[in-house]
């Protein structure tokens, strides 16, 4: 039987277990990145196992996400991560150069390589046909360090697209298609995998916006082929040699698919508060407009901003609107100083932002209150642009750039103010690699620079009693990481686990660390209830460290997302799921739950019926809990997590 893409990257990469769609495997890394919002603790965690260099092919550490700089603690982030990249043999891309997405795809990405990234948007680099998935920042530690990396052997769905897109439409209404048809749950531990004569008219950069989205349907990554497009975006980049042909066999088999005709595409919005919320750009028209964003990891490419430039190029931004332009990378912007675009942009009235991740994650740029906010990025939780009142609606650079110049949602297929600007990718990108700094040969006398925000990551203690606790809250559904852990202003606090802990929840319940600690510091296990689709959007495992160092031992959810879950196994968190969906209703806030013996019960279900019982003391029930897991993510909630069990089994990971 013939091999779908995902199947033979993987299987060239399989170390242990056996690919069968639900199966737990285990494969081998060959390149890895961080950011600096994850990789302060990755680092402190690969230093605490004791490793002294990268043992994988490729290592680079990207400083991209907080480069604002408002006191010291960020700086000291940077030095740290700058010297700990040189001691360990990491490549440093430093602050300015770019966002690690769009730099790692021009200048490391390999079709058929895989890549584990400490970021969610890691699968960007599919779009040269690379297995990039996003994880916690320990496992990406093991990784540098050699180790596999453990995963749901997944299913393949087949995109088939056909057709070509029609003018003023572009990849980002694909993805925006996509996740319409999918929605941004029930998609865990599936592969989206492109194919067809579609795939033919886009681009690596089209398809590296189609497989950065793809992340907001939940799925382990995307795939496109790797064909003569993404020869000659290797070419273009001078890495021309790197390429590999890489498609499906004929004869290859997908778990299901579906076809995308791209001429049929519209152009659409994801609008509030949800990447999944799809509504058409024809259907809002009109609507005014404050701010226009252009960016983020999803369309910052040299395509996307020329494209931007031409259509601003002799108009004015309208007067109640801000807009801001966020080139993907140091290559980027030099290209558009270069060739005129940037002054193009800088005429029309566009506030041209540092290369970075800064107005995405809420860094900077937060609209006024109740403002209509449209972003070329991927994410649009409430409050995650810094302003709660904020109605943030994804589009296209296309709808952002025209939105900028007429002050409203505006229908780009009836914009009829100039022909629309087809901008190709060019032959040549304007190679400059001096803003990364490469590991020495010798690193014996480099010392590690250390601030005083920067601690040690907290341990945690093994599993070895029973549950008694409370739940402390309950959430409802599509609960992201963004409501779990904030980014944006307490962003900085990412090396200060205490400090950071006591903003858990902050979004929908700001006292809640306050009463974790107080259980915690009275022996009482603190206890998460949750609806479906539990720890949506991004990797950052303090979303489970800062959760864990206030006391909470478990989470029950109607379901948990794949990222997500991993970092609560990773630190030592019990991820339950109900049985039976309806036992959500069963638990309120507050009520004290027990289960005896929770090691042993967690040990017996795996080997019977995969079953857990909770006692609901307050309202005296049973519920019954779903805890199917493998012998090792049963190991790591004994040891109390991965650090712990990675010294317990003396280096083995
Ligand atoms: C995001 O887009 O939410 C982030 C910020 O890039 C995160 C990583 C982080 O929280 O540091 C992600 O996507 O994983
Ligand atoms: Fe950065 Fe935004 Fe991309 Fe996350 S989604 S990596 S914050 S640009």
């Amino acid at each position: 039987m013939g091999m779908n893409i995902a199947q033979k990257i993987l299987s060239a990469h399989l170390l242990e277990g056996e690919m069968k769609a639900g199966n737990q495997i285990a494969v081998k890394i060959d390149q890895t990145l961080t950011q600096d919002a994850t990789g302060t603790m990755a680092y402190l965690q690969f230093e605490a196992m004791g490793i002294d260099h990268i043992q994988n092919e490729l290592a680079v550490s990207y400083v991209d996400h907080n480069t604002v700089q408002v006191g010291f603690e960020n700086s000291d982030d940077h030095r740290y991560l700058q010297s700990v990249a040189q001691k360990f043999g990491v490549v440093f891309s430093r602050p300015g150069n770019g966002i690690c997405h769009q730099v790692h795809l021009e200048r490391f990405g390999i079709p058929g390589k895989t890549l584990l990234g400490s970021d969610s948007h890691t699968p960007t680099g599919g779009g040269i046909g690379m297995f990039a998935m996003g994880a916690g920042g320990i496992d990406v530690a093991v990784a540098m360090g050699g180790g596999a990396f453990y995963m749901t052997s997944p299913k393949v769905v087949n995109i088939v697209l056909k057709g070509a897109l029609r003018p003023w439409i572009s990849a980002k209404d694909v993805i925006l298609t996509v996740l319409k048809h999918f929605s941004t749950k029930g998609n865990v531990g599936t592969v989206f995998e492109y194919s067809g004569p579609g795939v033919n008219t886009l681009d690596v950069p089209d398809r590296a916006t189609i497989t950065n989205m793809g992340a907001e349907c939940g799925v382990t990554t995307s795939l496109f082929p790797s064909d003569e497009k993404t020869r000659a975006f290797m070419v273009a980049q001078e890495r021309g040699d790197d390429w590999i042909e890489l498609k499906a066999d004929t004869d290859a088999e997908y778990d299901d698919s579906i076809t995308i005709d791209l001429s049929t595409v519209e152009a659409l919005s994801a609008a509030p508060h949800s990447p999944g919320n799809i509504e058409s750009i024809a259907d809002l028209s009109g609507k005014r407009v404050d701010q226009v964003l252009i960016g983020s990891c999803t369309n910052s490419s040299y395509r996307d901003l020329r494209t931007v430039a031409e259509i601003l190029d002799g108009k004015k931004v309208a007067s109640h609107v801000s807009l801001g332009v966020a080139p993907g990378s140091r290559e980027v912007l030099t290209m558009l100083a270069k060739e005129g675009y940037l002054a193009k942009l800088i005429t029309a009235g566009a506030r041209i932002l540092e290369s970075a991740c800064g107005f995405c994650i809420g860094n900077h740029m937060s609209p006024k209150t109740d403002a209509v906010s449209l972003r070329t990025s991927n994410r649009n939780f409430e409050g995650r642009s810094g302003t709660k009142s904020a109605q943030v609606y994804l589009v296209s650079p296309e709808v952002a750039a025209i939105a900028a110049i007429t002050g409203e949602f505006t229908d780009p297929l009836t914009y009829t103010e100039m022909e629309y600007p087809a901008v190709t990718m060019p032959k040549r990108f304007d190679i400059d690699d001096s803003m990364f700094i490469f590991p020495e040969v010798d690193a014996s006398d480099i010392e590690i620079a250390r601030g005083p925000n920067i601690g040690a990551p907290p341990v945690n203690e093994g599993l070895t009693t029973s549950l008694k606790g409370v739940a402390t809250i309950k959430v409802g559904e599509k609960i992201t990481t963004d409501h779990i852990m904030p980014a944006g202003a307490r962003l900085k606090y990412r090396s200060n686990v205490p400090k950071y802990s006591t903003f858990v929840f902050e979004p929908v319940d700001p006292d809640f660390h306050i009463r974790a600690a107080a259980n915690r510091d009275a022996g009482i296990h603190n206890i998460i209830v949750a609806g479906d689709s539990y720890g949506q959007g991004s990797s950052r495992e303090h979303a489970a460290l800062c959760p864990m160092y206030l006391g909470v031992k478990v989470v029950i959810a109607t379901s948990i997302e794949r990222i997500h879950m991993a970092n609560l196994f990773n630190f030592g968190i019990v991820p339950f799921m109900f049985a039976d969906t309806a036992d959500y209703g069963k638990i309120e806030q507050g009520d004290e739950l027990e289960i005896a013996d929770l090691p042993t019960a967690i040990r017996e279900a795996s080997t019977h019926d995969g079953i857990v019982m909770l006692k609901n003391l307050t309202k005296n029930i049973d519920i019954p809990l779903s805890a199917d897991f493998s012998e090792r993510q049963i190991g790591l909630l004994l040891a109390g997590g991965l650090l712990n069990y990675t010294s317990s089994q003396q280096g083995e990971f």
